[in-house]
């Protein structure tokens, strides 16, 4: 899976360091092999999956040849990760590590208790007052897509 270096890196500098990249790839300074030719010095046969649109006929010639076979999958470099477990960056300069259940995009705090058996921490309570007083909440915001989501999820299950 080739996003050309690393890509939740990335996403941590372009979130928290303003896109001030270093190490995370050809864009700052991280050499990367082209595996066309690691392949052919092994003398192994390559395939390149370069877009979406090859996924399907790609894997299945992938998986339809017999003995070793080096697949270079293209992924969108600068794809956000998410759902994520994320540091939030408080109003003081510090950072709130949120916890497992927690993750980013935050959920509603009411959707997230309707799901969660056990009370939740202080620190997903820190995170939307946080999210609520900020201007730029990046990261911190909670998704306009997830409530509906959830609410799809519990009426699935029939709750
Ligand atoms: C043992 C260890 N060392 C370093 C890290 C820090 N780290 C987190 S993500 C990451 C890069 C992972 O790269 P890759 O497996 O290519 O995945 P990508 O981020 O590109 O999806 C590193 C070095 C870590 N989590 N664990």
């Amino acid at each position: 899976m080739n996003n050309r270096g690393y890509a939740s890196i990335r996403n941590t500098q372009r979130n928290y360091f303003a896109g001030r990249y270093l190490g995370t790839g050809p864009e700052a300074g991280l050499f990367l092999p082209d595996l066309e030719k690691v392949a052919d010095t092994y003398g192994l046969p390559f395939l390149r999956i370069s877009d979406a649109a090859e996924l399907d006929s790609g894997l299945a010639a992938a998986l339809d040849r017999q003995g070793p076979l080096l697949v270079d999958v293209r992924l969108l470099p600068d794809e956000t990760l998410a759902p994520k477990v994320a540091a939030l960056p408080q109003p003081d300069g510090s950072m709130l590590s949120m916890p497992l259940e927690d993750m980013s995009p935050l959920l509603p705090l009411e959707a997230l208790q309707e799901e969660m058996l056990v009370p939740l921490l202080p620190a997903s309570f820190t995170a939307r007052n946080h999210a609520r007083s900020c201007s730029d909440p990046g990261d911190a915001a909670p998704s306009r897509a997830l409530p509906a989501a959830a609410a799809r999820l519990r009426a699935d299950r029939g709750a």
